[in-house]
């Protein structure tokens, strides 16, 4: 399969603390696998990350160092753009939702759709803590949930039984910020995207896609089914980008409104031929993410792009990954558990945690991450294979024939055929996005290398004065270092380079 032009976007981290492997895992490898791999095709792609700088987790975390909101997301912005360079995800642009383009695209949007009718105002009654006198967002409002009676489920969510939860239904609800802090119940009124509008529409785009994930289908087809309703996209707020509407002067966008739309921002701001992709009917356009960012990517950002009747390229391919856990638990930025990236360089090589990770990936399940996992496919794949093979090869040709590729002997159909075989496999699993597969084909590959090394003893062949046939051998086995080397590129780009 081969696409004229390709965007690929990958979910913008909040910008409110480090990323961990199991981002890495879950998105950004398996994204960047799939973009070195177009490049080598030599496709024009379009690869598109940033930060996620607005919400209440920066806000949270602003707190909680005792930092302000700025200063955070200058923070972690910078923090999470160095790791992922230090682990080769190879962005064409990495931006932020902070920049002055992205604020203007978003009120320009909104502007847009309020024009058109697509919103509509509506009053309910939130919390509200009169002390501070602000509203309380969702996940500014923590108690007991209702479904597994765990103190500390916050406001759209219990973390410890998965629920998706209101605020009205935390069992004695207070406020997360000061939870001495009384909270009470006030009217305010928000801007609502008219999505029920949309049902149709939307079912009818969905059915149309091709290209998703399992997990990602039967979570936006469950969606569907349960019936869409219109959604608040606005908030009560300081830290976001201001509504630009009367009436609406203490108010931000819902994070979730401006975000998706920094995609196309972050893309405008890298590449005046931006165009070329987000108004392209015949562009391919892949997004990379967490199961848990589906809902908003599969039916909150399109429904606008659809709503927006402008030609807005939608999303062809959408991989959704599950969970990684780590040593049997959850990952956790604010408990520091897990494996973060500035100290997973430190642990190995980012070659190691690219392929590793993938070689074990939550494509179609949570998956755990284990240390002793990890070291054992990183000595056995990496090093016992690949490396063993690449060293033994070398060393035996300088030994035998010095710094010189012995000639090659008679075309070897047998293996050429079999090499060909699991280069296809490789190649169909990368078009498809099944990085699992991918891995098992390049290990099979490795595999027929130190086979064939077995098979032929070159050693054996020069310890009996045969050397035109252990050249030919050597030869054969230098030209698959060759290849492995080309074809391992997606996925460990330093050692493949060196
Ligand atoms: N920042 C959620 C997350 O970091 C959110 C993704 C936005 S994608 C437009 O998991
Ligand atoms: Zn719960």
């Amino acid at each position: 399969m081969t696409f004229q032009r390709t965007l690929v976007t990958t979910a913008l981290p909040y910008a409110n603390g480090p990323v961990h492997i199991g981002h890495l895992a879950g998105v950004y490898v398996p994204a960047d696998i799939y973009v070195r791999y177009l490049r080598l095709k030599g496709e024009n792609v379009l690869f598109v990350g940033g930060s996620d700088e607005h919400g209440v987790p920066v806000t949270i975390r602003a707190r909680k160092e005792g930092i302000t909101t700025q200063e955070v997301v200058d923070r972690y912005h910078k923090i999470i753009k160095d790791s992922f360079k230090g682990f080769g995800i190879s962005f064409d642009v990495y931006s932020r939702t902070t920049s002055k383009i992205h604020h203007q695209l978003a009120s320009d949007f909104f502007r847009k759709l309020y024009d058109d009718g697509k919103f509509v105002e509506q009053t309910s009654e939130q919390f509200y803590d009169p002390e501070t006198q602000e509203f309380l967002t969702d996940r500014n409002i923590r108690g007991e949930c209702p479904r597994c009676h765990s103190a500390g489920a916050y406001g759209d969510q219990c973390e410890k039984c998965g629920a998706t939860l209101s605020p009205d239904e935390l069992i004695n609800p207070h406020s997360a910020i000061d939870p001495n802090s009384p909270v009470e119940m006030r009217e305010t009124k928000h801007m609502y995207f008219k999505t029920s509008a949309m049902q149709d529409a939307l079912r009818k785009w969905i059915d149309s896609r091709k290209g998703w994930s399992k997990t990602a289908l039967a979570i936006a087809n469950k969606w569907l089914d349960e019936g869409l309703h219109d959604s608040p996209i606005t908030r009560d707020l300081k830290w976001g980008i201001p509504v630009n509407k009367a009436g609406y002067e203490n108010k931000v966008f819902y994070v979730w409104f401006d975000a998706p739309w920094g995609y196309v921002s972050i893309s405008q701001a890298a590449n005046e031929n931006w165009a070329d992709w987000w108004k392209n009917p015949d562009a391919h356009y892949a997004q990379f993410m967490g199961k848990d960012n589906v809902k908003f990517h599969s039916v909150f950002f399109p429904e606008q792009q659809l709503a927006m009747n402008d030609n807005w390229k939608t999303v062809d391919m959408l991989k959704a990954m599950n969970f990684l856990n780590f040593e049997g638990g959850k990952f956790s930025k604010s408990q520091k558990r897990g494996i973060f990236l500035d100290s997973a360089v430190e642990i190995a090589p980012s070659d190691c945690w690219r392929y590793a990770l993938l070689a074990s990936a939550p494509e179609t399940d949570d998956t755990d991450f284990t240390v002793s996992r990890f070291a054992d496919i990183v000595n056995k794949d990496l090093n016992g294979m690949l490396g063993n093979f690449v060293s033994r090869v070398c060393k035996l040709t300088q030994k035998n024939f010095g710094n010189i590729v012995p000639k090659a002997g008679d075309k070897n159909t047998e293996l050429e055929s079999e090499i060909n075989a699991k280069l296809s496999e490789l190649t169909n699993a990368l078009d498809a996005c099944e990085f699992r597969n991918a891995i098992t084909a390049l290990r099979g590959l490795y595999a027929i290398g130190n086979e064939y090394m077995t098979k032929m003893e070159p050693w054996a062949l020069v310890k009996n004065g045969d050397l035109d046939s252990a050249g030919t051998v050597l030869n054969e086995c230098m030209q698959m270092i060759d290849l492995f080397a080309r074809v391992s590129q997606p996925i460990i780009p330093s050692a493949a380079t060196k």
